[in-house]
């Protein structure tokens, strides 16, 4: 029998509309990890909401910084650290200095670099966040890029992302800086009707695609879902291409039966339901 693997798990909690904490810790728990939140800020709801003066938003940075002493004292270690939606160039620095400290060598460290969507950044993601967010996740050991992360990451044009296998093997194989770390782009699209992701795997070499049938619908949070089933899975054993295609059909049914449900898109995917899927019987 194997203990829970430990992950700890930054970024922010949204108290409405699925995304980030609320999406990760009831996916990585139901697939047999062991959460251990450390919070970014508090949002009343995501960004994508219309803003309001009566949005409430708390920055944890103070809290962060405590946590992680109070967590060393404690001697806990973690089986990985991931990050994914930040607040501040503060909390980016606070974060590299975080998986410094926490990080053994079987460690695993899975940045997701959010910082946009759509070819363009998330409002609160300024330029020097985003540089400074390509450092942090420099220092990875799995990155899980939307195409639009993946343009900003590389310094290329949204507008210029591959549409072939070739070209995205190439972003793939750029954005493993050779070789040292693995990749994930979500949102590849290579034929039509066909939605899903390319992965490089730094354990084989091997670069590989898995796709699921387009919905015609798009909603926040799937990448947060995504990487939370990749992360999940690997701490399962299983292989990065494993992950992937798992991640993949289960973000496709997710949104296919938000679609037959009808529900806001700015509330999410409903995913809750369908996490009896995730977990190995
Ligand atoms: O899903 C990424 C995400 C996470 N957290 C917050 C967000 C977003 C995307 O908009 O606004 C607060």
């Amino acid at each position: 029998m194997n203990c829970a693997p430990k992950i700890a798990v930054i970024q922010d909690i949204s108290g409405f509309g699925r995304c980030s904490m609320t999406v990760a810790l009831p996916v990585m728990s139901a697939m047999g990890g062991q959460c251990c939140p450390l919070p970014t800020a508090y949002l009343s709801a995501h960004t994508a909401f219309p803003a309001s003066d009566n949005a409430a938003f708390l920055d944890l940075t103070e809290q962060m910084q405590r946590t992680s002493r109070h967590w060393r004292e404690l001697s806990v270690t973690f089986d990985a650290v991931y990050s994914g939606f930040l607040g501040s160039l503060a909390q980016i620095d606070l974060i590299a200095q975080f998986t410094a400290d926490f990080r053994q060598s079987h460690t695993l460290v899975l940045t997701d670099p959010v910082m946009g969507d759509h070819g363009k950044p998330y409002r609160t993601y300024t330029p020097s966040m985003c540089r400074r967010m390509g450092e942090l996740a420099s220092r990875a050991d799995v990155i899980t890029p939307n195409l639009t992360e993946a343009a900003l990451l590389l310094g290329e044009d949204y507008a210029d992302a591959p549409r072939s296998e070739a070209g995205m093997r190439e972003w793939l194989r750029r954005l493993s800086l050779n070789g040292k770390r693995s990749v994930v782009i979500t949102g590849v699209s290579l034929a039509s009707e066909q939605l899903g992701a390319g992965c490089f795997d730094r354990e084989s070499g091997r670069t590989h695609f898995a796709m699921a049938r387009q919905e015609p619908g798009q909603f926040p949070g799937t990448g947060d879902l995504f990487a939370s089933v990749v992360l999940g899975d690997l701490l399962r054993g299983q292989t990065l291409p494993h992950g992937v295609e798992l991640a993949v059909a289960f973000v496709q049914q997710c949104v296919h039966r938000t679609l037959a449900l009808g529900t806001p898109t700015l509330e999410g995917v409903q995913f809750e339901q369908l996490l009896g899927e995730l977990i190995r019987k």
